[in-house]
């Protein structure tokens, strides 16, 4: 069954799912020139809430302007469309989809004479890694795959075409027979997964790679960072070892689709007691506490769909 959703926000309306369709002469098909987010919206005891909107927005902008793609829409007005559109499909819970692209006029690599199109799809999506990965924790390897190296292409902009390396590494751990694969950076230092962070306890402390690693800013790496902080953790960026890797005590991805999902073993070599570590586990449920309302949202990282009053439908 295709992904779908009954309306689509296209160009600033309110469409039919299947009339939001494109030319096949899409610059974007063809060259990958498109920005695009991942959101999610979680169910609360008041309806549904757009977990940190504002910020994916920012990151969107900043990946538009990077990618020279005009989005004539403020974070405000990205906002309530997203909110238009889980209306309309009357979700709970969604995954939103934002994506900016160049459309049809003509082809030659650079696009900008083309139009710039904007859709923002909001879907039912459950785990990325898998329901028991949650708790259970996933199986992963090292990628054979790098990340792009400084000056190739732009990991800190979430760029269509650059996940094309993204897709290397997951098609390659697929094929293999493990559920995701973690990058290295052209220098061989650790980097992230296909479409997730990557944090590392050791000791007591937490480490996750800088943004030099080659890595997205993740927002949920910052929302994470902020709850070990929040829970007395001491985080730090480093530059990891991949050998660092197999000594972790806990090691776990963050990310919009991912969550946070702990990880067990590394090319077959367990971490840690081999499954979630108790860093993990505190930090995966205050996130979920926050993501579903049972704990106060002290960062203002919740955004309600509906007023007061209008929810339950
Ligand atoms: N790194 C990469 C390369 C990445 O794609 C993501 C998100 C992250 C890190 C985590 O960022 P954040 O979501 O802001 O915490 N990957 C999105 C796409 C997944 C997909 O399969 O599509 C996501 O998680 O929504």
């Amino acid at each position: 069954m295709p992904m779908k959703a009954d309306w689509m926000w296209m160009n600033g309306q309110l469409i039919p799912w299947d009339q939001a369709t494109v030319h096949v002469f899409t610059h974007a098909l063809h060259y990958g020139s498109s920005a695009f987010e991942g959101i999610r919206a979680y169910s609360t005891p008041k309806g549904p809430a757009i977990f940190r909107g504002p910020e994916h927005y920012r990151r969107l902008h900043d990946s538009c302007k990077i990618m020279r793609l005009p989005l004539k829409y403020s974070i405000e007005e990205l906002m309530e469309a997203t909110k238009a559109a889980i209306r309309a499909n009357k979700q709970n819970a969604c995954y939103i989809r934002p994506l900016v692209f160049r459309g049809y006029e003509s082809l030659g690599v650079d696009g900008r004479k083309c139009p710039v199109e904007v859709i923002i799809g909001t879907v039912p999506w459950g785990a990325y890694l898998g329901e028991e990965a949650l708790t259970q924790g996933v199986d992963v390897a090292v990628s054979s795959w790098r990340r792009m190296a400084p000056g190739t292409l732009a990991p800190l902009g979430k760029i269509g075409g650059q996940y094309v390396n993204s897709q290397f590494i997951a098609m390659e751990a697929h094929d293999n027979g493990f559920i995701e694969a973690i990058s290295l950076d052209i220098h061989g230092y650790v980097s992230e997964g296909s479409g997730e962070n990557i944090f590392m306890v050791r000791d007591g402390v937490i480490y996750t790679p800088p943004l030099s690693s080659s890595i997205l800013g993740g927002i949920t790496r910052d929302a994470v960072i902020t709850i070990a902080r929040d829970l007395g953790y001491e985080v730090q960026f480093a530059v990891l070892m991949r050998e660092m890797l197999y000594i972790a005590d806990e090691l776990f991805f963050t990310g919009t689709a991912a969550e946070v999902t702990p990880i067990r073993s590394v090319d077959h070599v367990p971490i840690g007691s081999g499954s979630r570590g108790p860093i993990t586990k505190a930090i995966q449920e205050r996130f979920f506490a926050i993501t579903s309302g049972e704990y106060p949202d002290e960062h203002g990282w919740l955004d309600h769909v509906y007023e007061e009053g209008e929810w339950p439908l």
